[in-house]
């Protein structure tokens, strides 16, 4: 039997333009319904329906009450870490040229192959549980540091077993074209040719909830993407783009022809990949962490995109090469200090607009017939929460319906 719960004693934002049209959604003295793993209603106290009769009651203190959070775009699983490198960057040798000498992300992919799947396991899961603790119900996972089938398959199966372990909804994407592995060394068209066929093998496992690339001149080419996308249009899977971080070479709007759930980085959009993506209802995934940790000065065309109507989503990119960073509320405030994102566009975009990247609009907003994913904080406003940082505020998370524990 499904069990109804009613938690009261809340301020609700709701991030549902119905209870207010300054976008938070605020209900003073709220209260939300649950039914097993959804919302069933929303409102304030006074107006609970005269038919609801919780089997339990849960006292939330006077917390403030959002949504879950959704990191929409990480790649979580892989072996060691990048540290040395991060110290030959300051000194002066930049991202690219790392890269290039075979070192980037291609170490990341030997530290990857040579671990266990428990080790993996192990590792992500630590790292899952400090964006858990702040309040994380959804999160994305890419593999593209195993570079095989074998080990791509490894990454993704390693991202299910965290989401069935964990009191977290986990969605996988297949990264095969991330970087060229060194047994493909001057063949990247022979490579995307493998990804292509490990696509279905992937997929037919379940292991595939959408599929991404990195186009860009030390990733892939345009038409190298186009040839992934393809392959993932005939198996009916969505796909993403890593489109425009370092140069601009249109992959957004190559994205957007294939329907693209998201664009992501975006640092060096034109307004042709703009007017594309709007026209596709794309979300643009901006990642400041990774552009801190580069130290990039080209910032992504936010103004524009905000008067194009393109919904912005924010994320960690946790990785290790470019944003060795687990905490999703400080990706809200950098989103906000160094972008220039509203506190609201920031918190729209960790909860509504993240879902909506990864094709999910069952969750993000709290109203009746959402997903039971909500955070209590110990806030006034939900504008703090892009506003304080190296500090967590989350004190209780309720995942599909049930507390973490
Ligand atoms: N862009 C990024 O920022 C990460 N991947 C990508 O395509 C970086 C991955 C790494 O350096 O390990
Ligand atoms: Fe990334």
């Amino acid at each position: 039997m499904t069990t109804t719960t009613l938690w009261h004693n809340a301020r609700i934002a709701t991030l549902d333009p119905a209870h207010g049209a300054d976008g938070w959604g605020l209900i003073e003295d709220g209260a939300v319904l649950t039914t097993g793993d959804q919302i069933t209603w929303v409102g304030p106290n006074r107006a609970l329906p005269s038919h609801a009769h919780p089997a339990h009651e849960v006292d939330l203190g006077g917390a403030l009450l959002t949504p879950g959070l959704v990191d929409c775009h990480t790649h979580l699983v892989y072996g060691g870490h990048r540290a040395a490198e991060f110290e030959q960057r300051l000194q002066g040798v930049s991202y690219e040229a790392i890269a290039r000498a075979g070192g980037g992300i291609r170490s990341t992919v030997a530290a990857t192959r040579a671990a266990s799947e428990d080790d993996l396991l192990a590792s992500a899961t630590q790292r899952a549980k400090s964006l858990m603790a702040e309040g994380v119900t959804t999160l994305e996972i890419k593999s593209g540091y195993g570079l095989s089938l074998e080990a791509e398959a490894r990454c993704l199966r390693v991202a299910r077993r965290l989401g069935a372990e964990q009191r977290l909804d986990v969605k996988t994407t297949f990264l095969g074209a991330h970087a060229l592995p060194p047994e493909f060394e001057g063949r990247p068209d022979d490579y995307i040719d493998a990804v292509c066929a490990w696509l279905p093998e992937l997929h037919a496992q379940g292991l595939v909830d959408a599929v991404d690339a990195f186009c860009e001149h030390i990733g892939f080419s345009p038409a190298q993407t186009r040839r992934v996308f393809e392959a993932a249009k005939a198996l009916g899977l969505p796909v993403k783009l890593h489109a425009e971080q370092l140069s601009d070479q249109g992959g957004a709007a190559l994205a957007a022809a294939f329907g693209a759930l998201s664009c992501d980085h975006l640092e060096h959009l034109s307004d042709d990949g703009i007017a594309a993506m709007k026209a596709a209802g794309t979300v643009a995934v901006l990642l400041p962490g990774a552009y801190y940790f580069l130290r990039e000065t080209k910032l992504p065309p936010i103004a524009a995109l905000r008067a194009a109507g393109v919904p912005m989503a924010v994320s960690t990119d946790h990785n290790p090469g470019t944003s060795p960073g687990l905490s999703l509320l400080l990706m809200a405030s950098m989103a906000c200090t160094l972008f220039r994102l509203t506190p609201l566009e920031a918190v729209q975009g960790i909860t509504l607009h993240a879902a909506r990247a990864l094709g999910l609009t069952d969750r993000g907003q709290l109203t009746a017939g959402q997903r039971a994913d909500f955070v209590a904080w110990e806030l006034d406003h939900p504008n703090e929460l892009a506003y304080w940082f190296g500090h967590n505020p989350c004190r209780r998370v309720i995942a599909a319906g049930l507390e973490r524990t």
